[in-house]
């Protein structure tokens, strides 16, 4: 598949699962048709956020699901993950460029139009784009404005996955946004039933965007 159909169901992982849930989640969410994984780790140590990176590459690797890392190039590198997806203040794009294979996908994260136009013209392979919603999985995310999103729309070529606080009951609201994907973190780890709960996210999102 190509990355812009995988992009459809994003999960980023809940750092707040142990390494057996974790891996219990994400195949479940495999399962049920998430298409990309990312590995977002804020407090773990480079061995803690290794581990982790290498089992969830084992995982992922016989389904062919692309995994992303968060923020650590080294760990990308060392895993061979698939990609890596920088923030705003992370190691800028054209030097991650320099650093890693040419084959490795670069996600960024944009919260305004200004954003998501560098990252589109120093050639990322798609951003994320948020906060849609208020959400209490990070805690110092804001809420994108609604101008910015609709330029984004309109404007940006690239493939634009949203995320933050994206729930089931949500994901009409952002139908106008043309987005090519939804990436969740709590919607699934949270859930009783990762399979159907993917399976449940996807289907809503592919209704909204015919
Ligand atoms: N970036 C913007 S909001 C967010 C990130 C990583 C958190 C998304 O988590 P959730 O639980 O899907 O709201
Ligand atoms: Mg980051």
């Amino acid at each position: 598949m190509n990355l812009i159909n995988q992009l459809s169901l994003y999960f980023v992982t809940d750092s707040s699962l142990s390494l057996p849930q974790l891996l219990h989640v994400t195949e479940e969410a495999v399962k049920g048709g998430v298409g990309v994984v990312q590995l977002r780790e804020k407090q773990l140590n480079g061995l803690g956020f290794y581990k982790k990176a290498k089992a969830l590459k084992e995982l992922l690797s016989p389904y062919n699901i692309p995994l992303i890392i968060n923020d650590r190039v080294d760990i990308a590198l060392s895993v061979e993950a698939d990609g890596i997806h920088i923030g705003q203040e992370d190691i800028p794009l054209d030097t991650v460029k320099r650093i890693v294979p040419s084959t490795m996908i670069i996600g960024v994260s944009a919260k305004t139009f200004a954003e998501a136009k560098r990252a589109e013209k120093d050639g990322a392979d798609y951003i994320g784009v948020g906060a849609m919603f208020p959400t209490k999985t990070k805690a110092d995310s804001e809420i994108a404005l609604e101008l910015e999103l609709m330029r984004i729309a309109n404007e940006i070529k690239i493939p634009k996955v949203a995320i933050g606080g994206i729930k089931e009951d949500n994901i009409s609201e952002i139908k106008k946004y043309y987005f090519d994907g939804i990436a969740v973190i709590s919607a699934i780890s949270k859930s009783k039933n990762p399979y159907q709960q993917s399976k449940s996210l996807l289907r809503i999102f592919r209704e909204n965007s015919m």
